[in-house]
Parts: C-alpha cells; sequence; structure tokens
C-alpha cells in the first residue's frame, strides 16, 4: 500500500482506534458495566469531535473518576524516589499533580509547550501506531482522556488518563528525552509497514520500557516500569537481561499481555539516546523531510 506523508498534525489521523471500541472485550474489567461504557464513548467521542488548535475540552471527574486517580497517585508516587531517573522525578514536579483533582490535559499541554514546545492531542484510545508515531514527528503526545475501570485501579488493558498522565507526560518536559522521541516520530513519516514495526519495538523498548545509567546505577524512564511496583522489582532483581539500547539492532518480539520483559534496553544517557535515534532516523529519512522538521522546538 502506498504511504500517505502528512505534512502537518492536521494530516494525522487521530481517529482509527486499535482494538477497544465501544463494544469492550470480555477480558476488560468494564466488560459487564454499561454506565462505565457509555461514559467512556462519551469521553471518547469529544476526542473525535476535536480539532487541531482548539483547546482540549475540560472534563468533569466523577467522584469514582477522582477516587481512581488518587489510588494510582498514592501507589506509584512511593516507588518514584528509589526508582525513577534524575529527569522524570524533576519533570514530575512541575505538574503538581495532587489527590484532590484530575489533571486536564488542557492544562499539562500548556506546561509541556512552556518547557519543551510538546502538546497533547485527544485520543478516543489505542491509536493506530503508524498515527501515533507520526504524531511524534510534530511534537504531539496523543493522549486518551478516559479513566480506566475503577474495579482495578492498578490494572488496565488499554492505555488511560493514569497511564498517559503519570508514565508518559512528565518524561515529555525533558528536553533531550523529547529530541529522541521526536527522531522516531520523524523516522515514521516515510516508513514502511515492516519500518514502523520496527519502530514500534524502538518506542516500545524505550518510551514504554526503557532504563538509563544514572552513575553505577540503572534508573527507569519507561511508562510500564515505572507503573508497576512487579515490574520494577523483576528489572532489578537481576532476573532479566540488560542489554544495550542500539536502535539499529534487530529489536526482540514484544507483547502487550506478556508478564513482565525478559529485556531491558539501557540507554546511556537522553542526549545519546537522541544522538542515536537522530542518525537512524537519518538512514531512513529523505534529506528535506530532514531539513524541514529536525529544527529545534520553537
Ligand atoms: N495510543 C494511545 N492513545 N496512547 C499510547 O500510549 C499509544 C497509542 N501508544 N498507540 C502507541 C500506540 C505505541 O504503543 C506504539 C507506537 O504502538
Ligand atoms: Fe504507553
Amino acid at each position: 500500500s502506498e504511504i500517505r506523508i502528512p505534512h502537518s498534525l492536521e494530516e494525522v489521523d487521530n481517529g482509527q482506534i486499535l482494538g477497544f471500541g465501544a463494544d469492550l472485550a470480555e477480558d476488560h474489567p468494564g466488560y459487564r458495566d454499561q454506565a462505565y461504557k457509555d461514559r467512556r464513548k462519551a469521553i471518547g467521542d469529544l476526542a473525535r469531535k476535536h480539532r487541531v488548535g482548539q483547546p482540549i475540552p475540560r472534563l468533569e471527574y466523577t467522584a469514582e473518576e477522582l477516587h481512581v486517580w488518587a489510588t494510582v497517585l498514592r501507589e506509584l508516587k512511593d516507588l518514584y524516589p528509589q526508582h525513577a531517573c534524575a529527569e522524570f522525578l524533576r519533570c514530575l514536579s512541575l505538574f503538581n499533580f495532587n489527590e484532590h483533582e484530575v489533571p486536564q490535559l488542557e492544562d499539562l499541554s500548556q506546561i509541556l509547550k512552556r518547557e519543551t514546545g510538546w502538546q497533547i492531542r485527544p485520543v478516543a484510545g489505542l491509536l493506530h501506531p503508524r498515527d501515533f508515531l507520526n504524531g511524534l514527528a510534530f511534537r504531539t503526545f496523543h493522549s486518551t482522556q478516559y479513566m480506566r475501570h475503577p474495579s482495578q485501579p492498578m490494572y488496565t488493558p488499554e492505555p488511560d488518563l493514569c497511564h498517559e498522565l503519570l508514565g508518559h507526560v512528565p518524561m515529555l518536559a525533558d528536553k533531550a528525552f523529547c529530541d529522541m522521541v521526536h527522531s522516531i516520530g520523524v523516522a515514521s513519516l516515510c516508513a514502511d509497514d515492516k519500518q514502523i514495526w520496527h519502530l514500534t519495538k524502538i518506542y516500545w523498548y524505550t518510551v514504554e520500557f526503557g532504563v538509563v545509567e544514572e552513575g553505577d546505577e540503572i534508573k527507569a524512564f519507561g511508562a510500564g516500569v515505572l507503573s508497576s511496583f512487579g515490574e520494577l522489582e523483576h528489572m532489578r532483581s537481576g532476573k532479566a537481561k540488560l542489554l544495550p539500547f542500539d536502535p539499529e539492532a534487530k529489536q526482540p518480539k514484544m507483547s502487550y499481555k506478556d508478564g513482565y520483559q525478559q529485556k531491558y534496553f539501557v540507554l546511556e544517557s537522553f542526549e545519546k539516546g537522541a544522538q542515536q535515534l537522530r542518525d537512524y532516523c537519518a538512514k531512513i529519512t529523505p534529506p528535506e523531510i530532514m531539513a524541514r522538521l529536525m529544527t529545534p522546538a520553537a
């Protein structure tokens, strides 16, 4: 099939949602909860109607949703000081996350704009990988706006607000991390399906499950590691392999459903990771696209 290269964020389709539509799968915690499904659909519809440039609609979260947010925040907050990298900790403090209110995407997007020139665009669910990666080329993170099901606050089979906000948003306030992720995005613009799959794995082993050297320690920055006590223990147990990150190498198979990762990839630093991805990107991207998009953030 022919690749349509988007020239701006408006040309990135945010409507192709994978997996979980209005009808949740049988093993989704909200499968039997019609009120939950209606709420999720209403929030998803707002994302579908949103146009680039408009402010992201503010939502009034219910007491139940606030309770889920507060529970997840309380659990994870205790893991960060010991396990999260310094960049994550510094960035986290910019957002003032607290148990009294669910943050609004629009406010977080404004903070990112100021810090790194990145922004958030709302999306109805798990976005198609090509569109998701293409968004990164325009310094845009596509984020869901609905909350996971209250029956299992520490689990979600799909991205939800807690995952996006606690896992992904903080690091997007770090310049070098943003440069790295931006290169993944630019590389995705002209990528064929095989290269998209390679970039999806790179995204997985960095943004979702990446770790970084810090002195003689290994600290986490990946959303999937920092959101799970079990995953953190496993990563530090010696049972998993820690390998140097190399975007040119064949990336191991990944799965959304397996237990813990068998391998973690270690960045020397975010600056080094950004350089590695810039080099990879330049190999598969035409020079005119490099020249147009690899400019510093405004
Ligand atoms: N969609 C949403 N809404 N959030 C994500 O974090 C996300 C996504 N991640 N689509 C993408 C896919 C990622 O797992 C890779 C690129 O497929
Ligand atoms: Fe994620």
